[in-house]
């Protein structure tokens, strides 16, 4: 044991000599190192092939200038970025973020944890991310118009359909798509598929809005079952007010349960009379189309409590679904949550626990799903999307309905298939990560060192 310790010791502190100053990054290398090293030492065919010190290095790391005009004839000049972190498997696939906190550490976290999510999906997609500092909080429709064609102008020679696959993030929905596809498809004067998330008019898949909060909820489901439990009269705490929220939110209402909080940042929203489908409509409205602050619902809904400057952690919940970004539930939150009787807890978001907390919840044996297994629907989709693409056809909202069911049971089987041992819960954050390690190690293996 101590021996284990101390390969896993010099390993981070190797990794960590080569990437100063990115935290996020090293918690994620950090998390799974802890799991997978143990696994890697004990086969013979991963020992001594150092095959995870090739995996956190990125393939390729894009970084560029995104100058533009803004409304009042100022230049504006932000940085762009595309981490390509691993093909072994597939065409680097992953998120665009948009939002001032973006930088070197977070999109290589976020690249890093892709290539596991997209392993796990089973689909054949390798990892990426990118983005930029660019906040499109209080930007016009133009001015985010100008923005994404100036960042597609240097994007473009580095993606392609079969190259590296974009899609959305924070910050990055359906209109952003919509200019940035605009924008590759007047430069290389081709209509394909490099971008995921289209609207469906265009080359897009339906079901793909929906994908990540419908499955973190199905995954939360195959969870609940496992222990012979379901999600009908369960009580539900989601943070966040996006994407990802909204379908998560829209599901749990689908399947009997009650949402009481939903967040934004500045604040969260409590509803004890649960959020409804009408209340849910009135939200999307609000915060895809008006594109305001989630505070207005308790001026539409007065029964409901609107807290400033605070997360929804300290209320009362069966489950938690962390739905807006990383490290945004700590140590003492998830002290709270288990203390007020939450039993689990599904990432809707990526790292959106602290280490710390996460922890605490294995010690405790709540039911805890990492977002790389959780909200992996999101890609799966998008893969199904890029499926579509190819076969030049589309599928029905049913048959993409039942593929990403699928995906998220395989999903969760593959954890169950490493993440099990007799009298523990399931640890599904060691089973999602040796899983998706196994499947790319073995790619990385077969294709010689490169
Ligand atoms: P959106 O931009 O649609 O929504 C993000 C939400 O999170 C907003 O409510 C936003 O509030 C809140 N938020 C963002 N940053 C912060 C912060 N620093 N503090 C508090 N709240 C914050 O993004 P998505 O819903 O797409 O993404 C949410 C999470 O899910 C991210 O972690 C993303 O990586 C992850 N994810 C997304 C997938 C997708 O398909 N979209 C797939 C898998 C994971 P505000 O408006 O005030 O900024
Ligand atoms: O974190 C994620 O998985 C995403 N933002 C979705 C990526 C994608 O390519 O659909």
């Amino acid at each position: 044991m101590i021996e284990m310790e101390k390969i896993i010791k010099q390993f981070l502190s190797e990794v960590n000599q080569k990437n100063q100053n990115e935290p996020e990054f090293m918690q994620a290398v950090t998390e799974v190192a802890e799991t997978v090293i143990p696994y890697i030492v004990s086969q013979d065919i991963y020992y001594g092939q150092n095959i995870l010190l090739r995996m956190v290095e990125p393939e390729r790391v894009v970084s560029f200038r995104v100058a533009w005009i803004d409304d009042n004839e100022e230049i504006q000049v932000n940085r762009g970025y595309r981490i390509e972190m691993n093909s072994a498997i597939g065409p680097y696939k992953g998120g665009l973020r948009f939002h001032p906190s973006v930088n070197l550490s977070i999109l290589k976290f976020l690249a890093f944890e892709q290539v596991f999510k997209n392993a796990l999906t089973t689909l054949p997609m390798g990892g990426g991310k990118g983005g930029s500092d660019f906040d499109p909080k209080g930007k016009s429709d133009t001015e985010v118009m100008r923005f994404c064609q100036s960042f597609m102008t240097e994007l473009f020679r580095h993606i392609g359909p079969n190259k590296d696959i974009p899609a959305g993030d924070i910050g990055v929905g359906g209109r952003e798509i919509g200019y940035l596809f605009g924008q590759y498809k007047r430069l290389k004067n081709e209509f394909s598929g490099v971008l995921t998330g289209k609207g469906v008019s265009w080359g897009g898949s339906l079901i793909r809005p929906e994908a990540t909060g419908y499955g973190v909820v199905y995954f939360i489901d195959e969870m609940l079952k496992a222990s012979n439990q379901d999600l009908k009269g369960k009580s539900v705490v989601i943070s966040g007010s996006g994407n990802v929220a909204q379908y998560a939110t829209e599901k749990c209402i689908h399947m009997g349960a009650k949402v009481l909080t939903l967040s934004d940042s500045s604040g969260y929203i409590y509803d004890n009379d649960g959020i409804n489908e009408e209340k849910l409509q009135y939200i999307m409205e609000l915060k895809n189309v008006k594109r305001e602050r989630i505070s207005a619902y308790v001026k539409k809904y007065p029964k409901a409590e609107f807290y400033a400057n605070k997360n929804p952690w300290s209320v009362k919940c069966d489950i938690a679904i962390p739905c807006a970004t990383q490290n945004e539930l700590k140590v003492n939150d998830a002290k709270v949550l288990i203390k007020n009787g939450c039993k689990t807890v599904g990432e809707g978001a990526n790292m959106p626990c602290t280490s710390d907390a996460v922890n605490l919840f294995i010690e405790n044996e709540v039911l805890y799903a990492p977002g790389k297994a959780s909200n992996a629907g999101g890609v799966a989709v998008s893969g199904l999307e890029m499926a579509q693409n190819s076969l030049k056809y589309t599928w029905s909202r049913e048959v993409v309905d039942g593929k990403l069911k699928e995906i998220m049971s395989d999903i969760h089987s593959s954890c169950l298939k490493y993440g099990s041992s007799k009298g523990h819960q399931v640890n599904y954050v060691k089973g999602a990560n040796i899983a998706g390690f196994v499947k790319v190690a073995d790619a990385m293996l077969a294709q010689g060192v490169v």
